[in-house]
């Protein structure tokens, strides 16, 4: 169902301000897997979004597959978040010095990540992420740092090696502006295999400050840890004195209250957090041993600072949306787990009877659709999929009012605002999408 007369618009407004934009910004847009390229056709341009809908300039209303990459756990618009942010603007956008918001949100975080202990908040994900492997540099002396092919942990130059996300989505080996020096100490290692880390570890003794991972991958699309991989990390990184960093910025809140290291009973010894933890607003926060974290200046000697950090409308947003989340946690993640199996098995259903090799990885309201017979455990099995025909599904789905993130190699999200009529609009759009 897509506008009200049932019918898809097409997307002559949306269009003209697409050309509009690409006169500003390059390719018309400020991160570019948006530009729609791995799936063709221009994108929609959004004119609001509510609960599970986005709604475009042209008239078209779609089913929300992607939750702006991830923070719109509770759905867009969520009342508590709108109220509290149109509360704390009436008393200034920013400070730009301490206030209480700051700790009542630090003490949400540490109650739902115990491993927390001490944190900073910063503006985003790729802060949250390069900020945490400079202190693991600096807490450990050393300076080689292990991160994983098609993990994605934002933009700094020394992770944009073997990259996930956009990176993947455009096939860029390694962005250009990066000098090979500024990430000869990153070393990319194929994901679910312990021995490759065990091996980094011999090759480099007494150099390797941490490991860095995404628990459950989702910039090459959805990959779950394989049983006893996560474990493996922690006891490695243990035995040789490097730190275990679990970037959570997609996972964290989202596949329990707890992330991912309540899921599977991890410990790391620092968490990156973003996306959920702002309700929609930029915000991240990097945190975990008091110890390391005490590293930081002013009681330590490694840097990391930010004008917005800590911003008085992100930690508004941030309370609302993780205090609903803690009230209601015993029925809402069950109720996301029981929506999103519904929708990523009801497709994956479809695609077998259409006789369409589909592999459909999910943990919790995150899931991937790969065009591949699968398995998919890594991102050498990830890259095996059929991308022309995942765009075909895309633009098929799109038109049917579905909006799929739009590239193979990113994770889909469902929100608590879905419920059992989203779930008969995506299965009634993927049986015409994938009978074409
Ligand atoms: N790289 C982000 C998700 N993995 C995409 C961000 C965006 O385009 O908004």
């Amino acid at each position: 169902m897509q506008s009200e007369s049932n019918k898809f618009i097409p997307h002559l407004q949306s269009l003209d301000l697409q050309r509009r934009a690409e006169e500003f910004f390059p390719g018309g847009v400020n991160s570019p897997v948006r530009a729609f390229r791995a799936v063709g056709g221009h994108p929609p341009f959004v004119e609001h979004a509510e609960g599970a809908y986005l709604f475009d300039a042209d008239g078209n209303r779609y089913v929300d597959l992607f939750g702006s990459w991830g923070p719109m756990l509770l759905g867009h618009s969520f009342p508590p978040a709108v109220e509290a942010i149109c509360q704390a603007a009436s008393h200034s956008a920013s400070f730009g010095a301490s206030h209480a918001g700051e700790a009542n949100l630090a003490e949400l975080v540490r109650r739902c990540f115990p491993s927390v202990q001490k944190m900073r908040f910063v503006s985003s994900g790729t802060e949250a992420c390069m900020s945490a492997i400079r202190l693991a540099r600096g807490f450990t002396g050393r300076n080689f740092i292990i991160k994983f092919e098609g993990c994605y942990h934002g933009h700094a130059d020394a992770l944009l090696v073997k990259a996930g996300s956009g990176v993947a989505t455009f096939g860029i080996p390694g962005s250009a502006g990066v000098p090979p020096e500024t990430a000869q100490h990153t070393l990319a290692l194929p994901y679910n295999n312990l021995a490759a880390v065990e091996a980094a570890f011999a090759a480099h003794p007494q150099q390797i400050a941490c490991i860095l991972v995404e628990p459950v991958v989702g910039n090459a699309g959805t990959i779950p840890p394989a049983p006893g991989y996560l474990e493996g990390l922690r006891r490695i990184a243990t035995e040789h004195g490097a730190l275990l960093i679990l970037d959570e910025v997609m996972t964290g809140f989202r596949l329990s209250l707890g992330g991912a290291q309540q899921l599977y009973g991890i410990i790391p010894d620092l968490t990156t957090l973003g996306k959920i933890l702002g309700g929609g607003l930029p915000c991240g926060a990097f945190g975990g041993r008091a110890d390391v974290m005490d590293h930081l200046a002013p009681l330590g000697p490694v840097y990391q600072a930010g004008t917005l950090s800590g911003n008085p409308l992100a930690m508004a947003a941030g309370i609302a949306t993780i205090a609903t989340l803690i009230e209601h946690e015993a029925e809402l993640y069950p109720q996301l787990e029981r929506v999103t199996k519904e929708i990523a098995e009801g497709v994956a259903n479809l695609a077998q009877q259409a006789g369409v090799p589909l592999t459909t990885n999910r943990v919790g309201s995150m899931f991937t659709w790969f065009f591949t017979a699968g398995p998919v455990t890594d991102f050498a099995s990830a890259s095996a999929s059929d991308t022309a025909a995942f765009a075909r599904f895309h633009r098929r789905m799109l038109e049917a009012g579905v909006w799929l993130p739009p590239s193979q190699f990113e994770a889909a999200f469902v929100s608590a605002a879905h419920d059992p009529v989203e779930v008969e609009m995506v299965l009634e759009a993927a049986h015409s999408a994938l009978a074409q």
